[in-house]
């Protein structure tokens, strides 16, 4: 039996951690580690992610408890967060 779900939740793992584990604490993400995760991975998704800017935004909105970096915790907020908009985008796209 495919696990497809459990592939994508391992995913999310590995992603994360491949980009916390560059500088500082390894289970989280700086702010210059959020940047190259979401240049690296989502840039389809988020258009300005190359704006220093937007990406302070971002940080700034996932840090809920405000230490500075991201954790997985708060990540998953933000993957939570794009998968529902993309399936709203689906469904409203009419995908069959
Ligand atoms: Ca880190
Ligand atoms: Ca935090």
């Amino acid at each position: 039996m495919p696990r497809k779900l459990q592939d994508c939740i391992q995913e999310f793992i590995t992603v994360f951690h491949s980009y916390s584990g560059k500088e500082g604490d390894k289970y989280k993400l700086s702010n210059a580690e959020m940047k190259k995760l979401l240049t690296g991975e989502l840039s389809d998704f988020i258009a300005d992610t190359k704006d220093p800017k937007a990406v302070k935004e971002i940080m700034t909105n996932l840090d809920t408890n405000q230490d500075g970096e991201v954790d997985f915790e708060e990540f998953m907020a933000l993957i939570a967060a794009l998968t529902i908009i993309c399936s709203e985008f689906f469904v409203e796209g009419g995908l069959k």
